[in-house]
């Protein structure tokens, strides 16, 4: 596994910069700024996949991404997490998100349109998904880290 992982972090949801739903089509899960600044250090920019909960949820297949999106400038590091769950229509602003991250995927990249960027993170997605059903990182849906919350 990679150096810093797995990493094991938790914290409230809050509201990002609303671009996911609506202009991405891939809602997505923001963490609080003090939980990003908790990032240990090897744990660097870049796509990841891992598995979350949230309010105690059953848990779930994640991709996230860790970094500034080179495509919109953010001015600060971000924390976004994409759950492999359709949840209905339910607001998780202020719900606690727990994660642990098993896997890195590839570097933060610019892209030349919107549409790009989308293919991508729908290709991360897929490259997530097969991945967490290896043993080695599906054992850990079921680890105590996940249990009463
Ligand atoms: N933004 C980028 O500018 N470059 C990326 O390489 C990138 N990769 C992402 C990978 C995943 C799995 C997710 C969920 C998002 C990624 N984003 C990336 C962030 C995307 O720009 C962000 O979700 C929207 O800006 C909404 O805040
Ligand atoms: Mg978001």
């Amino acid at each position: 596994m990679k150096a810093g992982l797995p990493y094991f972090t938790s914290g409230e949801i809050v509201k990002g910069f609303g671009r996911g739903s609506k202009q991405l089509g891939i809602p997505t899960a923001n963490f609080p700024q003090h939980v990003v600044d908790k990032l240990p250090a090897e744990v660097g920019t870049g796509t990841y996949f891992g598995f979350a909960s949230v309010d105690g949820s059953p848990v779930y297949k994640m991709v996230m991404s860790i970094g500034w999106n080179p495509y919109f400038k953010n001015e600060h590091k971000s924390m976004e997490v994409y759950i492999l769950h359709k949840f209905e229509n339910e607001n998780l602003y202020g719900k606690i998100l727990k994660i642990v991250i098993l896997g890195y995927l590839r570097p933060e990249m610019d892209f030349d349109s919107l549409d790009g960027l989308i293919k991508q993170i729908h290709d991360d997605i897929k490259n997530a998904d097969t991945a967490l059903d290896q043993p080695n990182y599906a054992k850990f849906r079921t680890h105590q880290f996940f249990n009463n919350n």
